[in-house]
């Protein structure tokens, strides 16, 4: 009910009062340390100071999040959300600060209160609820919906273990539990009255239906569990907009089994209910990979239950008729992991709102969007038909009957073309049969894009090519991926941000990014260029800090910083440039001592990245790192020339200093296999070079900075299919250099060679599916390249100037623009304050 009028006099009063000033924000600390943390002066210490102060913005951004919410109901407004089962947050408080345009008020105020604001950022733990780009993209994509005032929400889960931690323990990867939320979490806002409950198993039947008396089918759930919300509010940059991250926790229902309770089975009855919590207790840790474990189905079905729940909800609130939802509503599926929800929001049109079958599809259709993010083939979701039917049974029939219509339709279009038919059709027909969830996906969306030009390309004349046939080519398009330069950028480097910021007129490039075109004419200012050079050098230290901290090895922050950290896998290349280093140690071996220093510019090779745990190849060559590193760094003749080293549990916070710190980083995958990458984007963005393969977005980047800034190599895309044909027909070369290394690796000089024999022998005998062979001396050329441009210090300064110069088209607020006009069809809307 609403608040009487002569009540709300007191409601303006005190509503809303936020600070404004250092006074402000300390009296919110001293109250949050004293009553929310039930704590004093005597005994608050870093942690404590990072509670209070993220309370205190929290309280700010909880304001702006209830008026840009009002705002849009307001407005009726059309939203999109954003569904992921990944957010790779990060931390959360110094992106509020920067955001909030507060940073400078905060470190003088915890300054005043007796702390340091860096040590109080340090004690936040990451959000690490994702795996690699996928999450990642979704996190820069709600900071640049909020920054670009787009009524957006995202949805994704709340798992209670991010992605693992990883320690690496004699060399080899070892898994740590991720209990992020062990200090609780002042980020996020508990709606516990929000319980959506969520069905599983069960079976169909058929109704009656008492008003129209047509028959229907209808679903009776076997097992229940509900949905508890917890909201995130996300601040964009340069606006007092605030929008919602809806993350959903699982919770037992209070009913139980009355049955087994009367049988005298409390235990278990109680220990079921239990269960329900594990569906959202643990992030998989799979990138680029599928498997099909129930509980992931599980995990996949009560996010978009939930989700779609919600959504519905607040649309029928509006009142207007169903045909309208798709101008209300924009769902975009990042990857098919969502992909349950064009099936769910069939089954909620039809079997519960009963809208007619057709009718129901139309308004699927023009709902939904869907990001494909990778061609590779073990990438692809596939649910074996039972296992689904048994989870979701009426939702099997709902598939059956969309592939039915859909593959009338084909027959229609293309009589007699069964290998047509087959090839697109949703089962497919193996043993056992199996759903194609992206094949689900582009039935059910409007418009199917990939995440770079190359990778939208590629999907059109491979995976989906047949789709291409069937709907034309226009509904596949390309959205090039992009990052947030609020956190890659102004976060990560506040140092070279700041000098941008004195050229170009202060911080207004970070929401206009192509304002860095402006850097390019003070290229020819030495002043200019030794200042830049500093900046980096002084990254270069803070990461010699890290690399000293987390492993132990000092290195030279003169030497060249050459840098690959990812997710650990065969397609990326972490084996080429592993072995690509074992030449450069062998080759200073075998030069005089003299010659050394003329010949070679002194490198320190960083990775980083974690394996798949359960992915054995990805796992040797991370032990192959670090048994290279510890030959090569006790090696007193080598010193300085060359430092191998691995930082453990590479993750967004650690990226922060990585990513400024770099001279070089490697994006190398087999060309045709990375979809886009976005840490090249980072690397650039921070005055590092590439050197990579023309794969992904390395092509545009390219075509952004101009060919003399990067160092490209390697065969190119529309080869690699000749390239493999090859190595199976026996006719593998592998040149003498990689020959040598693998020798060296064989001859034990890097430890015992019985566990690396496999990684050599894919290579040698089982046709070099990554074509590392083929692209090993291009590799090498390309290296000793990059050698002797690092040389010439100032051209070096140079590169990097205009590289960053012309990085504008990467920033994500570029990405979520196209999106909206060209798939949501939303427009902005801000909060006037
Ligand atoms: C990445 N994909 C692409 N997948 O590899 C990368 N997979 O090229 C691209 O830049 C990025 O997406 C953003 O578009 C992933 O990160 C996964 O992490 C993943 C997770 C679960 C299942 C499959």
């Amino acid at each position: 009910a609403a608040i009487p009028l002569k009540c709300r006099e007191i409601w303006k009063r005190y509503g809303a009062n936020e600070f404004s000033d250092v006074d402000g924000f300390e009296s919110q600390f001293v109250k949050h340390v004293e009553t929310t943390l039930a704590r004093s002066i005597y005994n608050c210490d870093n942690l404590a100071a990072y509670q209070a102060t993220s309370n205190s913005i929290r309280d700010k951004l909880i304001v702006h999040w209830n008026k840009t919410q009002h705002l849009h109901t307001a407005k009726d407004v059309k939203r999109i959300y954003y569904l992921s089962l990944e957010f790779l947050m990060g931390r959360a408080l110094d992106n509020a600060l920067i955001n909030l345009e507060i940073r400078d008020l905060a470190a003088t105020a915890v300054d005043e209160l007796g702390f340091r604001l860096e040590d109080i950022l340090e004690v936040e733990p990451d959000a690490a609820l994702g795996n690699g780009g996928l999450g990642r993209l979704a996190a820069c994509f709600i900071d640049s919906l909020s920054t670009g005032n787009y009524p957006g929400w995202g949805y994704g889960l709340r798992y209670q273990y991010g992605i693992f931690s990883q320690k690496i323990v004699d060399g080899y990867q070892a898994e740590a539990p991720d209990y992020w939320l062990r200090f609780s979490n002042p980020w996020e806002l508990p709606r516990l009255e929000i319980q959506i409950p969520v069905d599983f198993y069960g079976y169909t039947t058929t109704v009656k239906d008492p008003q129209t008396g047509k028959s229907k089918k209808q679903w009776n759930g076997g097992e229940q569990i509900l949905a508890v919300a917890y909201d995130f509010p996300i601040p964009g940059y340069g606006t007092s907009n605030v929008n919602n991250l809806r993350m959903w926790s699982s919770k037992p229902t209070t009913e139980f089994d009355f049955q087994k309770f009367n049988e005298g089975d409390y235990q278990d009855s109680l220990a079921q209910q239990q269960r329900a919590e594990s569906i959202t207790a643990v992030l998989y840790p799979n990138d680029n990979f599928y498997k099909g474990k129930e509980l992931r189905l599980k995990q996949q079905y009560f996010w978009v239950a939930a989700s779609l729940h919600d959504i519905v909800r607040r649309f029928i609130k509006t009142k207007r008729p169903w045909d309208q939802f798709p101008d209300q509503v924009a769902i975009q599926l990042n990857d098919t992991h969502p992909t349950l929800a064009v099936v769910e929001l069939q089954r909620i049109l039809t079997d519960l709102q009963g809208l007619e079958w057709d009718v129901a599809w139309s308004i699927v259709q023009r709902t939904f969007g869907y990001t494909n993010h990778t061609v590779m083939a073990e990438a692809l979701e596939k649910w074996p038909v039972d296992l689904f039917g048994t989870l979701l049974p009426r939702h099997l029939e709902i598939v059956y009957d969309i592939n039915l219509a859909f593959l009338q339709m084909v027959e229609k279009k293309f009589p007699n073309d069964r290998g047509l038919l087959s090839s697109v059709s949703v089962i497919e027909e193996s043993q056992p049969k199996n759903i194609r969830m992206a094949n689900l996906a582009i039935i059910g969306s409007h418009r199917v894009n990939g995440v770079a030009e190359l990778h939208s390309q590629l999907i059109k004349q491979t995976i989906f090519s047949d789709f291409v046939k069937v709907y034309g080519s226009d509904k596949f398009t390309n959205v090039t991926n992009g990052i947030t330069p609020r956190r890659w950028l102004r976060q990560a480097n506040p140092g070279l941000a700041a000098l941008i910021a004195s050229k170009l007129g202060g911080y207004g490039y970070l929401n206009d990014l192509n304002k860095l075109k402006g850097l390019e004419q003070f290229v020819e200012d030495p002043g200019f260029r030794a200042e830049w050079a500093a900046i980096k050098t002084a990254n270069k230290t803070k990461l010699a800090a890290l690399i000293a901290s987390t492993t132990g090895v000092t290195v030279n922050p003169n030497s060249l910083f050459d840098v690959q950290v990812k997710r650990i896998h065969e397609y990326k290349r972490q084996q080429l440039n592993i072995f690509g280093v074992i030449w450069r140690y062998l080759q200073l071996k075998a030069t005089p001592k003299a010659e050394r220093t003329t010949k070679f510019v002194p490198k320190v090779s960083i990775f980083g990245g974690k394996a798949a745990p359960g992915y054995y190849t990805a796992k040797t060559i991370i032990k192959l790192v670090n048994s290279v590193g510890s030959v090569v760094n006790s090696d007193p003749e080598i010193g300085d020339l060359l430092k191998v080293v691995f930082i453990p549990d590479y993750n967004v916070s650690k990226a922060e200093v990585i990513c400024p710190g770099s001279d070089l980083s490697e994006h190398i995958s087999t060309a045709g296999t990375e979809a886009s990458g976005t840490s090249n984007m980072k690397f650039v963005l921070n005055g590092g070079l590439i050197i990579g393969t023309v794969d992904g977005a390395n092509v545009e980047i390219t075509r952004e900075v101009g060919e003399d800034n990067i160092f490209l190599f390697g065969n190119l895309a529309e080869d690699v299919e000749d390239l493999r044909h090859e190595h199976h027909m026996g006719r593998s070369h592998i040149p003498d250099s990689l020959v040598q290394v693998f020798d060296a690796i064989s001859s034990g000089q890097f430890g015992t060679p019985d566990e690396f024999q496999s990684l050599l022998d894919g290579v040698r005998f089982h046709g070099d599916h990554y074509l590392v062979s083929d692209d090993f001396e291009s590799y090498l050329e390309a290296q000793k390249l990059v050698d002797e441009e690092f040389r010439k210090k100032e051209d070096w300064v140079r590169k990097s100037i205009i590289s960053v110069a012309n990085m504008g088209f990467f920033s994500s607020d570029r990405c979520i623009e196209e999106y909206a006009e060209n798939i949501w069809n939303i427009e902005p809307l801000e909060e006037k304050v």
